[in-house]
């Protein structure tokens, strides 16, 4: 099934500049570049992005986090684009994501974990809703 997803390469993705090296990966398994923009994400938009989380311990931190710095916000669309994204970026926490994922190869720590996939189709709608309104 063809689906749209939401992929953000996160501040410290940016910082270290891992942006080319990021995005080779989604278009090397053939996902498709819809749209793609360098910015800043605003209070707001951080604020509805995670709004499971919120009143979890780390949800401060994880707000100024993705507001400290610019990322890269990108729609990728193709077949099954939401699990392959998932399955590129690895486990939450760099700790645990397998070497040859993203996490795995491009972060230290949960705290800046270089990217960000919708994890549903339904969240892929809201967040593209969110970031490309
Ligand atoms: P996901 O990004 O793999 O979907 P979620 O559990 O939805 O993971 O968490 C959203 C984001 O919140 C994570 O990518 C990470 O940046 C941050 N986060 C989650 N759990 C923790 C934690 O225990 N400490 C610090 N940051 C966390
Ligand atoms: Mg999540």
């Amino acid at each position: 099934m063809i689906q749209k997803t939401y992929v953000m390469l996160k501040p410290d993705a940016v910082a270290n500049r891992h942006i080319g090296q990021i995005i080779a990966r989604f278009e090397a398994v053939g996902l498709t570049i819809e749209k793609l923009e360098l910015t800043n994400v605003t209070p707001e938009q951080a604020a509805a992005n995670y709004q499971e989380h919120q009143g979890k311990p780390f949800y401060d931190g994880l707000i100024s986090y993705i507001t400290s710095g610019p990322v890269v916000k990108m729609v990728l669309s193709g077949k099954n684009a939401v699990a392959i994204t998932r399955k590129l970026m690895g486990a939450t926490n760099p700790l645990d994501a397998a070497p040859g994922t993203i996490r795995g190869d491009f972060g230290l720590i949960m705290d800046a974990n270089v990217v960000h996939g919708s994890d549903s189709v339904e969240s892929a709608e809201r967040e593209i809703a969110i970031f490309f309104a």
